[in-house]
């Protein structure tokens, strides 16, 4: 198969070799790659495998599926490659003809050149550049609000870093946070967003000095340190923010993974009144007794069930669930993603309590954020 496509896109003079081997495919990966062809079945690894590394290293390289399983799988694989924010730009059915693959690269070709935006990110970020960022404190954060829906004020802000890279541009966590924990710096760059977010939070004022909580989100890994709370607490006062100011943030499918090597440390924040919050919830699968379990005041349902409440009833049901749910467990119940006026009216009928997302405001930095408050509160 490797021996064929080469054969044809050689004669179309265009450079390419074949591997079915995933170390030599990963070497093989230069920054002068324009396209790549995955089969999904291989001998020593399958496609998705290799779909979860590319996704690791950022990779926006066009892909094009080569396989003969059936349409479903095609699509789920479709469906997971754009999840991981991969770009699959088609697929060929094997057996397939000489002349259909020489179409499938003819119309490659045509479209040309990737988006400029996109450029800077078809070279894999190499695994030094993170060490760099987090020793040369390449971060900048942006805040998001959250809006109580009784009363329409704002209650608290997200923080959330961005990756300002030299010579990239702002690039998002969604591409760096995962390699952060392979890497192990993950618990570094928790403590710059941290000690950052502290920092600017004394820019937020409320009327009347209303309490607003900063949200930080904090990787399990870094919740495995028996010294944690310490730390943490030792920045609090460092900063002079009180612990009832703040809430951690861990998603569920992290605390799921690794709930018996961190439920101590939890705990302990609780103890010290740290609150905290099960991120991302519906995504992780957490039982009714694990979530019994996690001594967690807020749970925050995850943005996709949000978007598809209108679509989808098993969506909507998700959301009034949950909703009900984390009240019944005593919990403060927020949803994130919300971007229309129907989410929103339909959250304030079941009763959630707080909203955050595009329709209010993206995150911002510091800053613009300060000036949305403002705006929004009318002082
Ligand atoms: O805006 P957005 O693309 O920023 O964030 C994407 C995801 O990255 C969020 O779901 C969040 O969980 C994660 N994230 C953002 N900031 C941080 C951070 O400071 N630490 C960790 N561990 N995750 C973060
Ligand atoms: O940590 P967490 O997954 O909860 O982070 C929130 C993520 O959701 C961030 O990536 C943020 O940029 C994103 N986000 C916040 N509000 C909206 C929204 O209204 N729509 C979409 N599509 N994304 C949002
Ligand atoms: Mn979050």
């Amino acid at each position: 198969m490797g021996r064929l496509i080469c054969d044809a896109t050689n004669t179309m003079g265009i450079p390419c070799s074949a591997t079915s081997d995933p170390g030599t495919f990963f070497r093989e990966l230069t920054p002068e790659v324009t396209l790549i062809m995955l089969d999904l079945i291989m001998p020593k690894t399958d496609g998705i495998e290799i779909l979860r590394l590319l996704a690791q290293q950022g990779c926006r390289i066009p892909i094009i599926f080569m396989s003969g399983v059936g349409k479903r799988i095609l699509e789920s694989a479709e469906q997971l490659a754009g999840s991981l924010g991969l770009s699959v730009v088609g697929h060929l059915s094997k057996p397939f003809r000489i002349d259909q693959l020489e179409a499938v690269l003819h119309r490659q070709i045509a479209e040309g050149s990737p988006r400029s935006e996109h450029a800077v990110l078809h070279i894999p970020i190499a695994d030094e550049e993170l060490r760099n960022a987090i020793v040369q404190e390449q971060f900048v954060v942006h805040y998001q609000p959250q809006v109580q829906l009784s009363n329409n004020r704002v209650v608290g802000i997200e923080a959330l870093v961005r990756w300002k890279h030299p010579h990239r541009g702002l690039i998002f966590p969604d591409l760096f946070i995962s390699r952060m924990e392979t890497l192990g710096l993950i618990d570094q760059l928790g403590w710059i967003v941290a000690t950052c977010g502290l920092k600017e939070f004394k820019q937020v004022v409320t009327p009347n000095g209303t309490p607003t909580v900063l949200s930080l989100n904090v990787s399990i890994f870094s919740l495995r340190d028996l010294q944690f709370t310490d730390y943490f607490m030792a920045l609090l006062r460092q900063h002079d923010v009180s612990p009832h100011n703040i809430i951690l943030e861990i998603t569920e499918s992290g605390l799921i993974k690794e709930l018996s090597s961190t439920l101590d440390v939890l705990t302990r924040l609780r103890m010290k009144e740290v609150k905290l919050s099960v991120d991302d919830f519906g995504t992780g699968y957490a039982m009714m007794q694990q979530l019994r379990l996690v001594p967690a005041t807020e749970l925050k349902i995850d943005k996709s069930f949000v978007q598809n409440m209108h679509t989808s009833d098993s969506d909507r049901v998700m959301v009034q669930k949950t909703v009900e749910i984390g009240h019944d467990l005593g919990m403060n119940v927020v949803a994130e993603g919300v971007e229309t006026i129907e989410q929103l009216e339909f959250l304030r009928s079941i009763g959630c309590d707080v909203v955050q997302g595009h329709l209010f405001s993206r995150p911002l930095p510091i800053d613009q954020l300060v000036a949305w408050i403002k705006r929004h509160e009318g002082i």
